[in-house]
């Protein structure tokens, strides 16, 4: 097998750079490279600028120990991981600016034997296209577009499917496809990741490998659908949605996820598109589902109004700004288009409350919505709504809550807590 002694991983977001420190411990060289020099100013520090367990320790190890270090250009390395962000375009198209920039960056470095691994949540073709790029730019080298296993640069797509919160476990247990231009793009790919993937490495072609990405977070975005629409259809009966699902869920063949304000995050809420833009007569489930979920925030709001009806100067706490618990990542963020949604709307003094962040973001405070801790958040509200089920929040005693108006839009007191108390259910002998 290789003996990987370098490797460069091109983007130190939330993937590239627990990959960084991933490859770092198993004593492989690496340099992380990144565009902001903030980033590769704190990485050099040993700090990380992001919120995910565990990642700090391993960072500041593997930085006192010189097996990672972080620059803003790409030296020459054994193999190029890269993973900068993919996102999307106004109407909803895949931008790859950042994937063709990192191909440019890393292509004078290439040098005969080298690996080039994309990495990044990508449209299928994207591989390939990044892989004729890398080949106009270097005519020097063969790569295997044309030239086949014969080729001297070997380029392949491995997806990552990491969960935010899990990444350091995920990211070695997690079997992982791995799908190269050719066989030998393939196998050398697999052999880069055999360092540290203790999960199956399982080998297919670069175009599969990026659809199957894709298909994961389609699927998931598509079954949060059926959740959130099924919580339309309890509402309109007047039904608890959590009873509903809990009790469906018992059947051995049934598992439906939970609804909620929407779906959020850079992947399940953007993934689905690049499949539509591929195929849009093929992809009417998928984007009925996209369409049902971008419109959960609306809904939260309208129900927030119904509360609020005509009384004057209530005050609305809104807890939770991150995209799903117990993370600091606000991006694509239902709750954050609730808190805008509700502010626009002018009900009321909104107050933000967000335990993972030190201040509101830029374009909340614009607003006028203050931002507070939960205890101050829940002391002054007349009403509340929780929007992410943070572990803060579950921890918040029942009486503090008690005269206020909940509106609890992840079923955390309302069913969960509650559920705890209640003794219908009774138990089997098996
Ligand atoms: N959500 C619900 N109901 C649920 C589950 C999730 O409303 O029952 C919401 C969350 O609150 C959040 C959003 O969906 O707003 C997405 O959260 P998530 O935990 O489902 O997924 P992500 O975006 O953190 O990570 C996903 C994962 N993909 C799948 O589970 C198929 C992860 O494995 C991928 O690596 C990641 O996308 C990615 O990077 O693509």
């Amino acid at each position: 097998m290789f003996e990987w002694a370098s490797v460069s991983v091109i983007g130190m977001g939330y993937i590239g750079l627990p990959t960084c420190a991933i490859f770092a411990s198993r004593g492989i060289s690496v340099v992380g490279v990144d565009v902001n020099p903030d980033v590769v100013d704190s990485v050099n520090r040993g700090e990380v600028h992001i919120v995910e367990p565990d990642l700090d320790g391993l960072i500041q190890k593997v930085v006192a120990n010189g097996k990672l270090r972080a620059s803003l250009t790409p030296e020459p390395a054994d193999a190029f991981v890269i993973a900068v962000p993919t996102p999307m375009t106004e109407d909803k198209k895949a931008d790859l600016t950042y994937v063709f920039t990192a191909g440019r960056s890393i292509a004078p470095c290439l040098k005969k034997g080298d690996l080039v691994v994309l990495e990044s949540t990508s449209p299928v073709g994207t591989t390939m296209r990044l892989c004729k790029l890398l080949a106009e730019l270097r005519p020097d080298l063969k790569f295997p577009d044309t030239a086949g296993e014969d080729s001297d640069v070997l380029v392949a797509y491995s997806p990552e499917r990491v969960l935010p919160g899990k990444v350091l476990a995920e990211l070695v247990n997690n079997d992982r496809s791995v799908g190269g231009i050719s066989r030998r793009s393939s196998d050398l790919a697999a052999s880069l990741y055999s360092t540290f993937v203790a999960g199956d490495l399982v080998i297919t072609s670069a175009e599969s490998a990026e659809l199957v990405k894709l298909t994961e977070n389609a699927f998931r975005d598509v079954n949060i659908a059926f959740a959130n629409e099924l919580s339309a259809v309890c509402t309109h009966l007047n039904l608890n949605v959590w009873e509903v699902i809990e009790l469906a869920n018992r059947h051995p063949r049934v598992s439906i996820l939970q609804p909620g304000p929407g779906v959020g995050g850079h992947c399940i809420a953007v993934d689905p598109y690049f499949i539509v833009e591929a195929a849009p007569k093929q992809t009417l489930l998928m984007s009925s589902a996209r369409r049902i979920n971008s419109e959960r925030p609306q809904s939260v709001v309208d129900e927030v109004c119904d509360v609020v009806g005509n009384e004057k100067g209530l005050k609305i706490a809104c807890l939770g700004l991150a995209f799903k618990p117990n993370i600091d990542d606000l991006r694509e963020s239902p709750a954050i288009e609730v808190v805008k949604l509700l502010a626009k709307a002018n009900i009321g003094k909104i107050i933000a409350c967000e335990p993972h962040v030190k201040k509101l973001p830029d374009d909340l405070a614009r607003l006028g919505i203050e931002f507070l801790d939960v205890l101050n958040a829940i002391d002054t509200a007349d009403i509340i709504v929780l929007l992410v089920d943070h572990r803060q929040f579950d921890l918040i005693d029942p009486n503090a809550l008690s005269g206020k108006k909940l509106i609890d839009t992840r079923g955390l007191w309302t069913w969960r807590k509650a559920r705890k108390a209640d003794a219908r259910i009774i138990e089997g002998r098996k």
